[in-house]
């Protein structure tokens, strides 16, 4: 029997500190789930990242994480079924085909699904995984504790049998706690790996090799270039979710660390910068204001017009991908896609050799 799962603190003092929230005092009692850091640990972590990304220059930046309090990832559901947000409904037509494909390669008793958000994508892979007769378990990791509190027992007591367990964390640094691979496939579903920098995209990589064993699977969903137009046009939707979406952080940033940002001084801006091969989004206020961060240390001044970087959503080429994977211990399989190209899921296979670095 494997472990998935490894507290990686237990000291008195922290559960001390949690139990003072009630959905903390919940989350104690269900050893299913997981998390990374204390609350105070976690506090302090935001802290340090909302300081450092307030004092870049020339653009100060807030981590696209911060989007996801349960506002954020009910407005985030809503996006995924506007008519101009092509990405989930194509990756969710290439799913069924795809997850049955790579099954078949794999063979993995055993699926992990990062950024499982609210928890409805996993459902084709589980499917594909027990009509295969291999289904052993499922665990969920993601950045939000409350969409997993919802998501993980929706899935035990939808699959009796199933092994089910829940990390809170973020995938950029706690992969380690899945602990060893084996008979095991990873989903990054969603275009999520979108919000990495393509810079740190190879260490990404790397980290998700190493608690993969050889040949097991890594299955990303990632959007990909195309025209301009209909990029934009994903991320500036006639209904306005998308903005209500990106002020979500600013709301965040005021409920988590006492700012006190007026979210609706700031207009949602999203462009596609062909050179990084990024759609960016931005908040731009619409007037000279000064924001207090207590919970950061910081002060934000902004003349009117200045802007905040709150996101990067990277799109990718099948030569993009492959030369990002060169040297990380895994490589490239699968390339799913749909006819107009729009959408693709790579499946990525652990190598012999040891990874690089
Ligand atoms: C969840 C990161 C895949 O980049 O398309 C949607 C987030 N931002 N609309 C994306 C998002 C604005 C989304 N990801």
């Amino acid at each position: 029997m494997k472990t998935f799962l490894r507290s990686t603190y237990s000291s008195q003092s922290d559960r001390a500190e949690s139990s003072k929230s009630l959905m903390l005092t919940q989350t104690a009692r269900d050893p299913a789930l997981r998390r990374m850091r204390s609350e105070a640990q976690e506090r302090a972590l935001t802290a340090a990242e909302v300081h450092a990304g307030l004092l870049a220059r020339p653009l100060p930046c807030l981590p696209s994480k911060f989007f996801y309090d349960h506002r954020g990832s009910v407005l985030f559901d809503r996006i995924t079924r506007l008519p101009e947000y092509y990405l989930t409904r194509t990756e969710e037509a290439l799913l069924p085909e795809a997850a049955r494909d790579a099954v078949a390669r794999v063979g993995p008793r055993h699926l992990v699904e990062l950024g499982s958000g609210l928890g409805t994508k996993v459902r084709t892979l589980l499917g594909a995984m027990s009509a295969a007769g291999l289904l052993e378990s499922c665990t969920l990791f993601d950045v939000s504790e409350p969409a997993l509190a919802q998501s993980l027992p929706r899935l035990a007591a939808e699959r009796p049998g199933l092994r089910t367990s829940a990390i809170v964390g973020d995938f950029l640094t706690d992969l380690g706690a899945l602990g060893p691979g084996g008979s095991r496939l990873i989903a990054f579903l969603g275009s999520t790996i979108g919000n990495i920098h393509p810079r740190d995209v190879p260490g990404f990589f790397r980290s998700a090799a190493s608690v993969l064993a050889e040949g097991d699977g890594l299955l990303v969903g990632l959007d990909l270039v195309k025209d301009r137009a209909r990029l934009e046009a994903a991320y500036n939707d006639a209904q306005g979710v998308t903005a209500e979406f990106n002020r979500n952080i600013l709301r965040v940033m005021n409920a988590r660390l006492g700012a006190d940002f007026d979210p609706e001084a700031f207009e949602h801006v999203a462009f596609y910068d062909a050179e990084a091969a990024w759609i960016e989004m931005r908040l731009r206020a619409a007037r000279a204001c000064r924001v207090r961060v207590p919970g950061a240390e910081a002060e934000l001044v902004l003349p009117g017009g200045g802007e905040i970087r709150t996101e990067i959503s990277c799109k990718y080429t099948r030569p993009a991908v492959e030369a990002l994977l060169a040297a990380t211990g895994l490589r490239l399989e699968e390339w799913y896609t749909d006819a107009d190209a729009l959408f693709a899921l790579a499946l990525m296979r652990r190598t012999a050799e040891r990874s690089a670095g």
